[in-house]
Parts: structure tokens; C-alpha cells; sequence
């Protein structure tokens, strides 16, 4: 019962995860459902903020569900949900956003990085309040982790800040969440540009590695990885940034050291190598592939799934609605 507690989002933006949001967040779900009281959702009005087609967004979040169950959650030791579907997300999101600095909400590197590509004039209020809306995600369960890839960190960081805030001003309502973010695999690369993430929003797919993409797509983008000069399979993210990051994904996948696969390919070529790795790839996601098409073809089993956690997620959220309401001196409904 005394378990601690962990709660985590991933955007419906994509029809496919993609091995960075696998390698960096949702491995370390699936591990932490055993351990701990683990919260899960589907931010689906987060995915709003990149004014998703209304079809595409419904598919991408039963599709998103789907790929969870199929990379390992278990709804008996887990709550899955769908964030829309517990109101409480937006009722402590307006508190959070009451409570933040425009300043501070400026210099989120998100916000900055969207608003430079888009221009300020013609970006959506939604994404300058979005990492209050993720507060919201996370303090409404009293989360004691967040697992997530390196890119959240900062997010996570206002979480805390907000949190401190709320509790020195208004008596201590709310749990300070720490991230669990780990050292290797948080930063999955592009495998054509290794110097950027592996990212949904990218312009060409040649880079990415997708959960829902066939073995054969899937080989021949890790065969055509952009490699480094030289010969040697060897980890060293300067030097080697692309044999690097395949070596990152080799070794989670396998659970083989980097080390013990450099010895490996010792005197070997970039060619065999490639030729592993995505072996490796192929195989881990295979099944996986398998699984999430079959829970796609019945709906109904993923809305009996999401009814249930929604239920059980909402019991808990509104406690700590109606607690934070009645702390900032909002009157209860008779
Ligand atoms: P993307 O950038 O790929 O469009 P995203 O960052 O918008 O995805 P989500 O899909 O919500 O966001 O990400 C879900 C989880 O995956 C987050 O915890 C995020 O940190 C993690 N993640 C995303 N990209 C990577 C990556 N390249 N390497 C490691 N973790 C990642
Ligand atoms: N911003 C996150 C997704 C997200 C999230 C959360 C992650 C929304 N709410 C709560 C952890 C906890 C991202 O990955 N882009």
C-alpha cells in the first residue's frame, strides 16, 4: 500500500512511438509498475497544442494505448488513462497557471524553441501554458518520481518549483515530485543527424526508429544510419556520435554492456555492426508490432481499460482538487 508513487504522460502526436520515447521514458514505466503505485496517461490535450486533425487525434490515442499495453504495461499493476477523460487535469491547471510568472514560463526552452520556429504572433497560447498543464498532470497525484527522457527535465524543475510554492504559501498540500531520468538512453539521436534528438516533429522520418513500423522499414533505416569517419565501433559521443548512439540502443535493447559489445566488434566493420543493431531492433520490436495491432482490432477491451483508470484516477485527482480549492479559498458547492 505504502508504495511510493509515479506518474507520466507521452503526447498522442505520432502514429507511431518511437524508439526515443521508448528508450527514455516508457522502459522505465514498465519496470516501475512493479515497484510502485504507477500513474500513467495519454496526454491528449497537450497533443492540442499542435492542433492535431480531429481523426488523426482520435487514432493516435487509441493507437498510443494500444502500444503502451503492448510494450509492457499491465492494467492490473498500473492506472492507464486518457487525461482528458479526469476533468481535474484542467481545474489544477488554472491554479498552476494563477501561480506562475510570465517570466518563468518565458524562458521554458520549449516554449522558446516553438516560438522561434513559429513566430510569437502566430503561436497558440496553448503551448506557453503547457508545462503548467503538466504540473497539473503530476501534482494532482502527489507523484514522488516522473520518469521521463532528458528533454523534460525543465519541465519537471517548474513542476517542483510551483509545488514549493503552493505549500509555503498555502500549507503543504502537495507532494515535490523528483524526475527519473537516466543516464544512459534519456537522449535517443536522429540516425541521420546525431546531434539532434529522435523527435516526432521531425521533417524527415529516414532518422527515426518507429515502434509500429515494419521489420524491413526498420533495417533499412538502421542499415543507412549516418556513421562517423574512422573504422572502430567505439562509444565516444564526441567523436562518434552516430556509432554511439547505435551502441546506446544496442546495449538497452540487449541488455549487453557497451563494453562487452565494443569487444565484440573488435576488428569488425560499421557495416556488420549496423547489421546487428538492427537485428536487435527488429527482434525486441517484432512482437511488440504483433501485440498492438491485435489490441487495436477490439476498441471495446481499450475503452473498458481506459474507463477503469479513468475511474481510479479520478478518485485520487479530485481529492487533491477539492484540497487545493479549499486551501486557496475557493468556497465548496453546497
Ligand atoms: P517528440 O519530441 O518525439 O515529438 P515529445 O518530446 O513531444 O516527442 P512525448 O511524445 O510526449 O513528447 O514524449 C514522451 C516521452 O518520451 C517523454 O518522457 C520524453 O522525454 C521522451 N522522449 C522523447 N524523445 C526522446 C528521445 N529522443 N530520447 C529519449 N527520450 C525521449
Ligand atoms: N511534456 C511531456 C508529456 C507530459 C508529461 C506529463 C510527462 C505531459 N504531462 C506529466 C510526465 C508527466 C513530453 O514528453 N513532451
Amino acid at each position: 500500500m505504502n508504495k511510493p508513487r509515479v506518474l507520466s504522460g507521452i503526447q498522442p502526436t505520432n502514429g507511431s512511438f518511437h524508439l526515443g520515447n521508448y528508450l527514455g521514458a516508457v522502459k522505465q514505466w514498465v519496470e516501475l509498475q512493479e515497484s510502485h503505485d504507477a500513474f500513467y496517461c495519454v496526454v491528449d490535450l497537450h497533443a492540442l497544442t499542435s492542433s492535431p486533425d480531429p481523426k488523426e487525434l482520435r487514432k493516435n490515442t487509441l493507437t498510443s494505448v494500444a502500444q503502451l499495453l503492448a510494450l509492457g504495461l499491465n492494467p492490473d499493476h498500473c492506472t492507464l488513462f486518457v487525461q482528458s477523460h479526469v476533468p481535474a487535469h484542467n481545474q489544477l491547471a488554472w491554479v498552476m497557471e494563477c501561480m506562475t510568472g510570465m517570466g518563468e514560463a518565458s524562458r521554458m526552452t520549449q516554449f522558446k524553441d516553438k516560438s522561434q520556429k513559429t513566430g510569437t504572433d502566430r503561436i497558440g497560447v496553448g503551448v506557453f501554458t503547457y508545462p503548467m498543464l503538466m504540473a497539473a498532470d503530476i501534482l494532482l497525484y502527489q507523484a514522488d518520481q516522473v520518469p521521463v527522457g532528458e528533454d523534460q527535465r525543465q519541465h519537471i524543475e517548474l513542476t517542483r518549483d510551483l509545488a514549493e510554492r503552493f505549500n509555503t504559501t498555502y500549507g503543504k498540500a502537495l507532494t515535490i515530485p523528483e524526475g527519473y531520468i537516466l543516464k544512459s538512453g534519456a537522449k535517443i539521436y536522429d540516425l541521420q543527424d546525431p546531434s539532434s534528438k529522435m523527435s516526432k516533429s521531425t521533417e524527415s522520418l529516414s532518422g527515426l526508429i518507429e515502434i509500429l513500423d515494419t521489420p524491413e522499414v526498420n533495417t533499412k533505416k538502421i542499415k543507412s544510419a549516418i556513421t562517423d569517419t574512422g573504422r572502430e565501433i567505439k562509444f565516444h559521443t564526441q567523436e562518434k556520435p552516430g556509432i554511439s548512439n547505435l551502441l546506446t540502443i544496442f546495449s538497452a535493447l540487449s541488455g549487453k554492456s557497451v563494453t562487452d559489445i565494443e569487444k565484440d566488434f573488435e576488428g569488425k566493420g560499421y557495416g556488420d555492426f549496423k547489421g546487428a543493431v538492427a537485428e536487435v531492433v527488429v527482434e525486441y520490436l517484432r512482437p511488440v508490432r504483433a501485440k498492438a495491432l491485435e489490441l487495436l482490432d477490439d476498441p471495446t477491451h481499450l475503452s473498458k481499460i481506459l474507463h477503469a483508470g479513468a475511474e481510479k484516477a479520478a478518485v485520487v485527482a479530485d481529492k487533491t482538487v477539492a484540497d487545493v480549492y479549499e486551501r486557496i479559498g475557493l468556497i465548496p458547492r453546497a
